[in-house]
């Protein structure tokens, strides 16, 4: 291609990436629907779980006063350490910074009363749809816990769903803490023992169905420690095996498992003390050859990870790969990773999700993420016009469209 001709590629690249609709496919928003559970506002994102990490790191000792202030007072101490104090430097501030401007919230007198303020114009109603308008954000894959007294007593009263939002059926409880879950499954009918005798396996796929069914679930999901092995005698492979890879089977869902995590390193920080460390990637090869007939989706949290995950990838077509998950969720580690998995997968992943837990971040989390694609793309589209291959906008729709949510669709089979 004549170097005139790149910017006009590049340009092409940038506009499609930033007008394609995305399919979110893993946050833990929730539809309006569920009123209680809904995260919205300045307060919600300035406690974002990455920011009380972040602002524990500028003091002596705040866990002997931050666990006890309320919500505002804890935004208000982590506004103080965090924006006022230094400049807000790291991803996830200059991700509070971004989200507010594209609410048109202008943030730079550093007035957070005023800031607030702004939010009395939206309801949790208002404020979603205005999000997704923002954030060109087509449809919203929701974590969803039926262990969850809150969040059952909404799915079993029946809510009237957001056309936006879809639900994933979450499994960590079953597959973790399974003592405790045998309980609440057998207070609600299930005839099931906590030493997995008798019925129970048949009985936890009859769960599993129910729950399917109710919340119409894309796809289950859980997430693993690092040390997680497959094949191994326990507990939780034998669920795993036995009853939640069968249920996923004859309910047509595909099993997501993200794995790296160590969850309470630092109990000082409550839920902002995980940690992460590379975990196996041959086991995920192992499942997926044992069970050709499941559809496995996975990401991996420890960088190291990545680049044998997209070779296990290349050799398992029931396994699709998505994300840059969490501690990867910065630009740099985005960037590295999402050229390595296009030129090792082409268009066969997901480079991206947000992760979510406050609506506002779905702003930020795409605004930041859909440059670095379209800079990863324009220089592979660039590197195939250099050969005689020159794609058309209608082709790069289409890329783009796989890449932001439309391949997933595919591999789950709800395209
Ligand atoms: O397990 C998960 O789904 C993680 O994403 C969360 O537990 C984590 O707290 C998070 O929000 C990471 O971004
Ligand atoms: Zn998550």
């Amino acid at each position: 291609m004549s170097s005139e001709r790149h910017p006009t590629l590049c340009q092409v690249v940038h506009e499609v990436v930033e007008r394609t609709p995305v399919f979110d496919i893993h946050t833990h928003l929730f539809d309006p629907a569920f009123e209680s559970l809904v995260s919205w506002g300045i307060d919600e994102l300035l406690t974002y779980h990455y920011l009380i990490a972040e602002s524990f790191r500028t003091a002596e000792a705040p866990e002997d006063h931050f666990w006890g202030l309320n919500k505002q007072e804890k935004a208000d101490w982590i506004w103080k350490q965090l924006f006022l104090e230094r400049s807000p430097l790291s991803e996830a501030c200059r991700g509070v910074l971004t989200s507010l401007r594209l609410l048109g919230i202008d943030a730079k007198e550093r007035d957070l009363p005023a800031l607030r303020r702004h939010f009395a114009q939206w309801t949790p109603g208002t404020f979603t749809d205005r999000i997704l308008e923002i954030a060109k954000v087509r449809k919203v894959c929701m974590t969803n816990l039926p262990f969850d007294n809150e969040e059952r007593a909404y799915w079993e009263k029946g809510i009237s769903r957001h056309p936006s939002f879809v639900a994933a059926l979450r499994l960590d409880p079953l597959l973790l803490e399974w003592e405790k879950t045998a309980g609440q499954l057998h207070a609600w009918g299930y005839d099931v023992r906590a030493d997995l005798s008798g019925q129970t396996m048949g009985e936890v796929r009859r769960f599993l169905g129910d729950w399917c069914v109710r919340m119409d679930s894309q796809y289950c999901m859980v997430s693993l420690p690092p040390d997680w092995t497959c094949p191994a005698t326990n507990g939780t492979n034998r669920l795993l095996t036995e009853a939640v890879l069968p249920a996923a089977r004859e309910h047509g869902q595909a099993f997501a498992m993200m794995i790296g995590v160590r969850r309470g390193v630092n109990p000082l920080l409550r839920m902002a003390g995980d940690s992460l460390a590379p975990a196996d990637v041959p086991s995920v090869e192992a499942i997926c050859a044992a069970f050709p007939e499941n559809k496995f989706v996975c990401t991996m949290l420890a960088r190291e990870n990545q680049h044998a995950l997209c070779v296990a990838a290349r050799k398992f077509r029931n396994l699709h790969i998505f994300g840059c998950w969490w501690f990867l969720n910065n630009p740099s580690l985005i960037e590295e990773i999402t050229r390595m998995r296009i030129e090792m997968l082409g268009l066969g992943v997901t480079p991206q999700h947000s992760d979510c837990r406050v609506m506002d971040q779905l702003g930020y989390k795409w605004n930041h993420s859909r440059p670095i694609l379209a800079k990863v793309l324009s220089e592979k589209y660039s590197d195939l016009s250099d050969t005689g291959w020159h794609v058309t906008r209608a082709e790069i729709e289409r890329d783009v469209h796989s890449l932001l949510g439309g391949e997933f669709e595919r591999f789950i089979g709800r395209s």
